[in-house]
């Protein structure tokens, strides 16, 4: 626990006009220093605590600066684990600023950013994984990025890594005392047993890693690069998935020159689609360009939609071997106008996409959308088994954990000496506690003087 000397105020509602304004007080004199503030009966010193208490915000010369709502949370029973002042004002930009101008006048000093949150981490109200998904709530763009945040809010991720912890610390407690009181009659619990609770560990790690893409994909968005030949469709597809008419259709060939980038939400998940230009052989010079950025975001793409026009026997852009290892799905489009034996016996998605209501064939794109969401392992279905996905900086500390897990394991079974794989151990310790933001040796000497009741 890190108890703040400092009192700290600050907006935490958005910048700009609204109804109501909120401003925050956190720290040992958030009572005090509001109730200097503001006038109300019996003074805000002596509110209910969890009660809205109808007050008028004051300036030095007693002259009313606005009438607000103020909230009370004495004691640790807030969000950051501190006496804590809320103040609901009224939205102006002017007003707002001028009370928190008062507050920093009687003592308060300006939050800096995340200061709240960083001090309910400090004082145990959060784990870092909590706090992170606070964050990820608040830039949300879809209802499944919201469900993952709302998981690790609840503290899924932050009990998980805990879980790999506890088992560590129980491993490195058994090393450490074999190695600090070899007199005593500790079972070094090297041998099998020991391994395979380390393997219990490493494939726990595994399994958080695993959660890596999907993380990454819910928090970014999926890079998808809508890609084929000139006039099969690719801007009529962009178009139906966004619901608008965001880039140009036309049945000229290498109609599209630029490459056209646009978010789209897809069963929940966020897609960046990337429209580009045709892919052919072409005399023209700014044709050309674009063919080449086609190319390159074939390259970076998370995602690769392969559109072909199904109603002319044509062939594919991509072979095998560029799709091979990649997430890939093949469209073939203009199924209205009846397939070509050529794509009979593919398993490519059929639709029909054009700016023509009449020709597009709405239930064949949200197929589309149920093939993009498996082969992204994120519908419904294959989501519903983790609880969890983890962001980049939980991917680091997870991968060198496993390093040095790894490395003891070796070190255990090749029996090179039990210092080294304690150190190794106390690394992966230190990375699997830095997920959740703890690294406490202090709790290793709980576990071994506990665990072995060494007592002379
Ligand atoms: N009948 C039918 N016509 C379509 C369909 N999808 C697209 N089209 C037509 O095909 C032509 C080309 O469509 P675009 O979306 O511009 O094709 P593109 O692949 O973006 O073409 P470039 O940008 O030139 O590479 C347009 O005339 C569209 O109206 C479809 O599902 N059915
Ligand atoms: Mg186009």
């Amino acid at each position: 626990m890190n108890p703040h000397a400092s009192t700290v105020a600050a907006i935490a509602s958005a910048p700009g006009v609204g109804a109501v304004s909120l401003i925050r007080v956190s720290g040992p004199d958030a009572v005090a220093i509001s109730a200097q503030a503001t006038r109300c009966k019996g003074g805000l010193e002596n509110a209910a605590e969890r009660y809205a208490t109808l007050c008028k915000v004051v300036n030095v010369q007693g002259e009313v600066i606005d009438e607000v709502l103020a909230t009370v949370f004495r004691g640790t029973r807030s969000f950051t684990g501190e006496e804590v002042v809320e103040l609901a004002c009224h939205g102006g930009v002017l007003v707002t600023r001028r009370v928190l101008e008062r507050l920093l006048q009687c003592g308060a000093r300006s939050a800096d950013p995340g200061e709240f949150s960083r001090r309910a981490f400090e004082n145990g109200k959060l784990d870092l994984t909590q706090a992170e998904g606070i964050m990820d709530l608040i830039s949300a763009q879809t209802d499944l990025a919201m469900r993952a945040a709302h998981e690790q809010m609840q503290g899924k991720l932050g009990d998980q890594s805990e879980v790999l912890r506890e088992s560590l610390i129980g491993v490195v407690a058994h090393v450490e005392a074999f190695i600090d009181f070899p007199d005593e009659d500790i079972d070094p619990d090297t041998g099998a047993a020991m391994l395979k609770r380390i393997d219990e560990v490493l494939s726990g790690i595994d399994q958080m890693l695993s959660t890596a893409e999907q993380g990454r994909i819910l928090r970014e968005g999926v890079r998808t690069v809508i890609c084929g030949e000139p006039n099969v469709g690719k801007s009529s597809l962009l178009n139906g998935l966004l619901g608008y008419e965001r880039a140009i259709v036309s049945d000229v060939e290498g109609t599209t020159r630029d490459t056209v980038e646009e978010v789209v939400n897809i069963q929940g998940i966020p897609l960046r689609l990337i429209d580009t230009a045709g892919v052919r052989d072409s005399e023209d010079k700014i044709e050309q360009q674009g063919i080449i950025r086609s190319e390159k975001q074939i390259e970076l793409a998370d995602l690769i939609i392969e559109v072909v026009d199904g109603s002319k026997p044509g062939k594919r852009l991509l072979t095998e071997e560029q799709v091979a290892g990649r997430k890939h799905v093949l469209v073939i489009n203009k199924k209205d106008l009846g397939l070509d034996a050529a794509w009979k016996d593919s398993d490519g998605v059929q639709i029909s996409c054009s700016s023509d209501s009449a020709i597009t064939d709405a239930d064949s794109l949200t197929l589309l959308g149920n093939r993009i969401a498996d082969i992204l392992l994120l519908s419904e279905n294959a989501w519903g088994g983790h609880a969890v996905a983890i962001n980049a900086r939980h991917q680091e500390c997870l991968n060198r954990g496993k390093v040095a897990l790894s490395a003891a394991r070796e070190g255990l079974e090749s029996r090179v000496g039990a210092e080294f794989a304690a150190l190794d151990l106390r690394d992966a310790l230190d990375a699997v506690g830095e997920v959740a933001g703890r690294v406490d040796t202090e709790e290793i000497f709980d576990a071994i003087f506990g665990a072995f009741c060494i007592g002379k």
